[in-house]
């Protein structure tokens, strides 16, 4: 992305369209969709234009299209089947991550079946962007329905500027690492030029997850994440409202006569078990209980919008709540007096401007909430006498509205003890209070989102810089701590970089030196591990002192080990030999057998690119009719014999023999690989050792961490080479 390119056309995608479906007698009628997600971007939509993709909710029929009236915006629907609606939409969005990423694991419930559904559902939301899509385009994902979109996205489009910005929180490493699809939910976020969240908590726990279940390197510092050869920039970008828009609706809105010295504590919430609705049911309960003075004094209204009716959840929750309101105005009303007046339903806007600036208390207590827009409504509403925001820790608006009183939802007591507290407070507090509050709302509001966040997208997105040896310091230092190394290297495409024919690889004269000055070490032993013959090795990094593992750890020698030939390989070596001649049945140009004895590997970089799919699928047949194993290598076909040996039980062939079977006590072991051959290794030392897997971040790993490419494994030679001295290698 270069500043240059200018932003066209803004092309947002959302699970649902600002319009909603509903079909009365065969005719369609739209409505305005809820929730926090369309009141941000519609008015953006309105401001700037562009196309909008997303679900309308009921059943389009084909020949049907919908508008929105006076629109600068198209919209463009993804139609939806009710299977498809129970499993990606009630099923893995509702069901599964919207639980989880509001840090209640227990109310999750995991179902492949939804899941499946769920890729599908992305993908064609993901058509629905790639028609749409012209060139200078930006593409603008929202939330955590669409979390798989952005990689479909680019793996079709490399060059697209893609951006997500997730309306519900981020939830901690400890919790995240449940979602059995967690590797695909990051890589699908990490296919965006930018990922933004709404506070600077989420940002840090999104890091976590990166560098903790990816391996990936962050900067936490200038938020930016290393990717493969792309680096994604991720910040916290605090969502707002039309603040004015507010501020002129709370004035204009009609005046309803209210009883005199009522005092209204007020609660507006989709119905959801994540806004807390019973626990502050529950504390206004309390706060009656224990300072009688409030009876009839004090009056709560808690509006609630249905929401995700078809869920057992919510049914259970909407009963609950039904059942708590009963229970409390049975006990404490009088024929004068109801203590929560209890709307289920949407109310209009005047409606509700009313109630926020009429209300002494708005009591906005979610459990977890991503930012929490009616805690921002209600202060931008407050024009008369000012009220109190009483306002739950968990929800992302508490990371900047700081004058509110910030209460732990949980603690009903210490949430009757704010309640209180607020309706207590005298007015001169309410007054500074609430101006800070609007000065900071009015500052930061949806404009000012809209345009940070657009900024970001669209500005050059500064890279990474090269991995350091720092880094190296900060992933290896404890490890390592005083233990000499054992450092095991793949050679194509991690010491050297890969070239059109194996013979014409060459290591770097840099890393020659490197290399050297690591084997130089008292402390370190170097080893090279690759699926060339030993022979073949040899000649490429002809270094004293190394250790050879060639044939994938068939065949290792170098100082301090007896030279190891496995058993078997006499034996294959001459099936291998009929293998090759079988192989050279694919006679087709670009495509050559390299014969290493026991193991040998089809290449097929020089053949046409449309062919290689059919050339690997041939060679995988052949090499299997002849009872040898096939493993995909990078544009070849590797056959081995089938005797259970590869290079993890190399690597540690060559650990239990040169410092013996207790060898993790006084050695640290490190691996360095770019393929599939390597993840054997990778596996080998699961809890044991430092693994490093490098190139591109598609390919699912074992290793610990992910390194760019053959430059960064060079800095990491280099740390080696340059780090304290340690103990000397024993024997
Ligand atoms: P929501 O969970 O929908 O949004 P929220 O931010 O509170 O939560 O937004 C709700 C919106 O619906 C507000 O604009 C409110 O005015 C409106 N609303 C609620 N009850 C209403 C009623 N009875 N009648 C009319 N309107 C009503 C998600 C995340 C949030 C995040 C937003 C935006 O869960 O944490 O703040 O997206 O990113």
């Amino acid at each position: 992305m270069s500043s240059e390119s200018k932003s066209n056309r803004l092309i947002v995608l959302s699970n649902r369209l600002p319009v909603t479906l509903k079909r009365t007698r065969g005719a369609l009628k739209a409505e305005r969709s809820g929730g926090g997600l369309v009141a941000a971007m519609e008015p953006a939509m309105r401001q700037r234009g562009g196309v909008w993709i997303g679900w309308p909710g009921g059943r389009l029929r084909p020949e049907e299209s919908i508008d929105v009236e006076e629109s600068p915006y198209r919209l463009h629907p993804v139609r939806l089947s009710d299977h498809e609606t129970r499993r990606f939409y009630h099923g893995y969005s509702n069901g599964t991550l919207w639980p989880l990423f509001h840090s209640l694991p227990e109310r999750m419930v995991l179902d492949r079946r939804n899941y499946e559904v769920f890729e599908s559902v992305n993908a064609r939301f993901a058509e629905a962007a790639l028609e749409e899509m012209e060139e200078g385009d930006l593409v603008w994902v929202h939330d955590y329905q669409l979390v798989l979109c952005p990689e479909l996205v680019r793996r079709r489009r490399p060059t697209s500027r893609l951006a997500f910005f997730l309306h519900i929180p981020f939830p901690p490493y400890d919790l995240f690492r449940i979602l059995p699809s967690y590797r695909e939910v990051l890589r699908g976020l990490l296919a965006c030029d930018l990922v933004g969240f709404h506070s600077a908590g989420y940002v840090s726990n999104f890091f976590d997850c990166v560098e903790r279940l990816l391996g990936a390197r962050v900067d936490r510092e200038r938020g930016r994440v290393e990717h493969g050869d792309r680096t994604v920039r991720v910040g916290a970008f605090p969502l707002g409202i039309d603040y004015d828009e507010y501020e002129h609706r709370a004035r204009t809105a009609p005046r309803p006569r209210r009883p005199v010295g009522q005092q209204i504590v007020l609660g507006v919430d989709r119905l959801d078990y994540t806004k807390g609705i019973p626990e502050r049911l529950l504390a206004y309960e309390r706060l009656l209980e224990l300072h009688r003075p409030h009876r009839g004094a004090v009056t709560m209204i808690q509006v609630a919008v249905p929401s995700r009716e078809q869920v057992t959840e919510y049914q259970q929750l909407k009963r609950q709540i039904d059942e708590l309101v009963g229970r409390i105005n049975g006990r404490f009303g009088t024929s004068l007096w109801t203590p929560i007046h209890y709307i289920n339903r949407s109310i209009p806007g005047p409606r509700l401007s009313a109630l926020y600036r009429d209300a002494s208390v708005a009591l906005v207590t979610p459990l977890r909430d991503g930012m929490n827009l009616v805690a921002k409504e209600f202060v931008a509403s407050q024009t008369d006498q000012p009220g109190v925001l009483v306002l739950s820790r968990m929800a992302g608006a508490a990371e900047s509205m700081l004058e509110s009183l910030l209460v732990n939802p949980y603690n009903i007591d210490s949430v009757a003890d704010a309640l209180h507290r607020a309706l207590e407070m005298p007015p001169d507090q309410r007054e500074t209070r609430m101006r800070a509050l609007q000065r900071r709302e009015r500052r930061h509001d949806l404009d000012k989102w809209l345009g940070d966040f657009l900024d970001a997208a669209t500005s050059s997105n500064h890279a990474m810089a090269p991995v350091r040896e720092a880094d190296f310091d900060a992933w290896l230092g404890d490890f390592v701590g005083e233990h000499p190394l054992a450092v095991f290297l793949d050679f194509d495409g991690t010491l050297a970089p890969i070239a059109a024919h194996p013979s014409m690889v060459k290591l770097p004269a840099e890393t020659i030196e490197w290399l050297e000055r690591c084997v130089a070490r008292p402390d370190t032993q170097v080893a090279i591990v690759s699926g060339r013959s030993l022979r073949d090795i040899r000649m490429h990094a002809p270094i004293d002192g190394l250790v050879y593992a060639g044939n994938h750890g068939l065949e290792i020698e170098g100082p301090g080990l007896d030279a190891f030939r496995h058993t078997d390989t006499a034996h294959y070596r001459e099936r291998g030999e009929a293998l090759a001649e079988a192989l050279a049945s694919i006679d087709v140009p670009g495509v050559w057998t390299e014969q290493k004895g026991a193991t040998l590997t089809l290449h097929f970089r020089e053949a046409a690119r449309d062919e290689h799919d059919a050339i690997a699928q041939r060679a995988r047949e052949l090499i299997l009719a002849a009872g040898f194993q096939a493993r995909d290598a990078l544009c070849a076909v590797e056959g081995r014999p089938p005797i259970g040996w590869d290079k993890g039980h190399a690597v540690l062939h060559v650990l239990r023999e040169r410092y013996g079977p207790g060898w993790s006590e006084s050695v640290r072991a490190i691996y360095v690989g770019d393929d599939e051959t390597d993840e054997d290794a990778f596996r080998a030392l699961l809890g044991l050792g430092q693994t490093f897997r490098v190139g591109p971040p598609t390919e699912p790993t074992r290793a610990r961490r992910r390194l760019s490419g053959v430059g960064a494994v060079q800095t990491l030679l280099r740390w080696i080479a340059g780090r304290r001295p340690g103990r000397p290698l024993p024997g």
